[in-house]
């Protein structure tokens, strides 16, 4: 594992749910993930800005600019940076297909890896409404789960309309901490039946902060966390394999590291 100082380059980057405009975002730590990590691609997989905090109150500290121009001075070198928004940022789902600053906005990717395997590239909250109403849409059958889903993408289109806010999955399965596992399951279940559908071999997705690789009945489901608590991105090494990053937990191993051994000292702390 790389220590500070030592930049790391790969195929394709994936990072998700940042929430920038948000006090929660930890900003500095994804600056210097970005400063110590290259790739011929980025994927932001959706929630990279709070739109909703924003609308409630600006919240804009230099953090969030220096974030920004990072990305930007990434796209101007030459990284294909790749913009699929989520519910927080879903105001710019009504661009899709454009451009700006070198940034192309797309509703959701299939991503090609260095070997050959096909994944489905999207943030995932269109599926709230599916791991919300499970049990009745596996009664009703198909043409419930199909209608379902344009339901939910029409009313999400109204609503945002109206300036309401989207109903947030991973704020609502946070408060339900007891059931929490079986919805991040249940969830993980669908969006792996997504790529099933799609005929690619994985999927690669955020919206519910909880970041995993693990294999679903044959679908290689990939969950990028996020910049709020986890700090997690996932890497594409040049062969097609991928890594699951915990920058946080390198950062801090690497920081205690520089540390003089008697500050680190039980003794030293008591006193
Ligand atoms: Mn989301």
């Amino acid at each position: 594992m790389a220590g500070a100082g030592e930049i790391r380059n790969f195929r394709t980057l994936f990072i998700s749910d940042v929430h920038l405009g948000s006090k929660a975002a930890r900003t500095e730590l994804l600056l210097d993930f970005l400063k110590y990590h290259e790739a011929e691609t980025v994927f932001l997989v959706g929630d990279i800005v709070d739109g909703w905090r924003l609308k409630r109150s600006w919240f804009w500290p230099q953090g969030c600019n220096d974030v920004v121009q990072k990305l930007l001075r990434k796209a101007r070198k030459g990284t294909r940076i790749v913009y699929i928004p989520g519910n927080h940022d879903e105001f710019l789902r009504d661009f899709p297909g454009t451009h700006f600053g070198g940034i192309e906005v797309a509703d959701r990717a299939i991503h090609e890896m260095a070997d050959g395997k096909k994944y489905l590239v999207l943030h995932g909250d269109e599926f709230d409404v599916v791991v919300r109403n499970a049990r009745l849409l596996a009664y009703l059958g198909d043409w419930a789960y199909d209608a379902a889903i344009a339901i939910n993408v029409v009313l999400a289109a109204v609503r945002r309309r109206l300036g309401m806010p989207y109903w947030s999955f991973s704020a609502w399965a946070k408060l339900q901490v007891k059931h929490a596992v079986n919805f991040i399951g249940e969830f993980q279940k669908v969006v792996a039946d997504e790529a099933r559908r799609n005929k690619v071999d994985g999927v690669i997705c955020g919206h519910i902060h909880h970041a995993v690789m693990t294999d679903i009945e044959g679908i290689h489901y990939v969950n990028t966390g996020d910049w709020v608590e986890s700090c997690t991105a996932i890497a594409e090494n040049h062969d097609g394999s991928l890594e699951l990053i915990t920058w946080r937990e390198i950062k801090v191993t690497a920081e205690l590291h520089a540390l003089p051994a008697p500050v680190k000292s039980k003794d030293m702390q008591a006193a």
